[in-house]
């Protein structure tokens, strides 16, 4: 078959990190992986190969060492804002808390005022350089959450600027709605009103102007109550939408159980997360999604339950939560570090979190995440000789090199 249809490209001379099967990295040591039409035809052992590579592909390419993974997903942002929240940094260092900021009419209220503020162009302007960085580190797919415009037009404008990023940088991007974020100002005595609004009215048209991907709410003390969110997600999944949740980051308030019961794509956050909720989450498949960075920012105490998770079987992603109040870390390969140092997810386990998991809950775990036939040819080439240095370094450093094959993802 191969002397009539030779692959496109073949890639030898590297390890490579399949992360197929369960756990560990899946490794094929002097691997060879195959490309034809952008996506992964072959992954074995190269001494496996049926003919001498030059027989078997248009083009082959001696990578001469290191590792391939597959490219890295960053499955929770909220990387479209304007503005910055480093005084609250700095009240916060003077022993203000989050909530009282946010009580106060700062926290998500102040990027929301300059989301409002900003034009397309300008959040845009604002918002390219995070994914920009992010995207140099090794990250091809991009979640981007809505939820700082509190209003219409606002949302929209995220949204759209969220799209935009991934035509300009040739990443793809994910877009989720995230209306019930907070309680804009002007509607602080109409909670209920506000809800039925963001649920009746700009979902469904946001939706049907092809802007939204998922939905997700803040389900808190200082967010939405249980009914609130379970309106919005039902509103949601009514419109065929998957769903998601910030869930127990603050409090223990069923977030994860309510999302899971609705086959939701993931819970994130999860540091108040109990049994029921764990047994929720691991009966409906839902991913936990773990966010380093905001642990880290907010000075956080209590850890995610790691090691329950991973003993009821729940798959665990990892991500930045990019954004100005709790998590301003343009950095996934740090949140993978601080995974592994923070909440003991071993390297491998990081590494799936950052790949494997993270495109199960974003639904895309059929294209991307692992380095199997079928998947996307988009990958990474690093210059390592052991996947677990990808964790060890703390920051973005070594960068790889990324191995595209086809055309840009949409
Ligand atoms: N949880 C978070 O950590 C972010 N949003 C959320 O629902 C914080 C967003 C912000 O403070 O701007
Ligand atoms: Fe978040």
């Amino acid at each position: 078959m191969t002397e009539t249809t030779p692959w496109d490209a073949l890639y030898v001379g590297a390890r490579i990190a399949t992360l197929a099967g369960d756990s560990g990295w899946g490794l094929v040591e002097d691997g060879a992986l195959a490309v034809r039409d952008g996506v992964v035809a072959h992954v074995g052992p190269a001494a496996a190969l049926p003919a001498p590579p030059e027989r078997l592909a248009r083009r082959v390419v001696r990578l001469g060492g290191g590792v391939l993974t597959p490219a890295l997903v960053d499955c929770h942002t909220h990387l479209v804002f304007a503005g910055t929240r480093s005084g609250e940094f700095q009240a916060r260092l003077e022993g203000a808390s989050y909530e009282a900021i946010a009580r106060a009419g700062g926290g998500i209220a102040a990027t929301v005022r300059a989301t409002r503020a900003a034009s397309e162009q300008e959040l845009l302007d604002a918002s390219l350089p995070r994914a920009r960085a992010l995207a140099e580190e090794g990250v091809a797919c991009i979640e981007v959450k809505s939820g700082y415009g509190l209003e219409l037009d606002t949302e929209r404008r995220m949204l759209r600027v969220a799209r935009r990023i991934g035509e300009v940088l040739g990443i793809q991007v994910r877009t989720t709605f995230l209306g019930l974020h907070a309680l804009p100002p002007e509607s602080a005595t109409r909670r209920s009103a506000y809800v039925d609004q963001v649920c009746d009215h700009w979902l469904p048209t946001l939706a049907a102007e092809g802007l939204v991907d998922a939905v997700d709410a803040f389900c808190e003390g200082i967010g939405f109550t249980p009914a609130e969110t379970a309106r919005c997600l039902d509103a949601a999944t009514a419109l065929g939408l998957p769903v998601k949740l910030h869930a127990e980051q603050l409090s223990d308030q069923g977030g994860a159980a309510l999302v899971a019961a609705r086959r939701g794509l993931s819970a994130d956050h999860l540091e108040w997360l109990g049994a029921e909720g764990i047994a929720a989450m691991a009966a409906a498949g839902t991913v936990a999604v773990l966010l380093p960075g905001a642990f880290y920012a907010l000075r956080e105490t209590r850890l995610p339950p790691v090691q329950a998770l991973r003993e009821a079987g729940v798959p665990m992603a990892v991500a930045t939560d990019l954004n100005p109040g709790t998590s301003p870390m343009p950095s996934l390969r740090l949140a993978m570090n601080m995974a592994c140092t923070l909440f003991r997810l071993t390297p491998a386990e990081a590494l799936r979190g950052a790949c494997t998991n993270a495109a199960r809950a974003l639904g895309l775990d059929r294209e991307r995440g692992r380095l199997l036939p079928g998947q996307r040819a988009d990958l990474l080439h690093w210059p390592v000789s052991d996947p677990a240095e990808l964790l060890y370094w703390i920051g973005p450093h070594p960068q790889p090199r990324r191995i595209l094959a086809g055309p840009a993802p949409g």
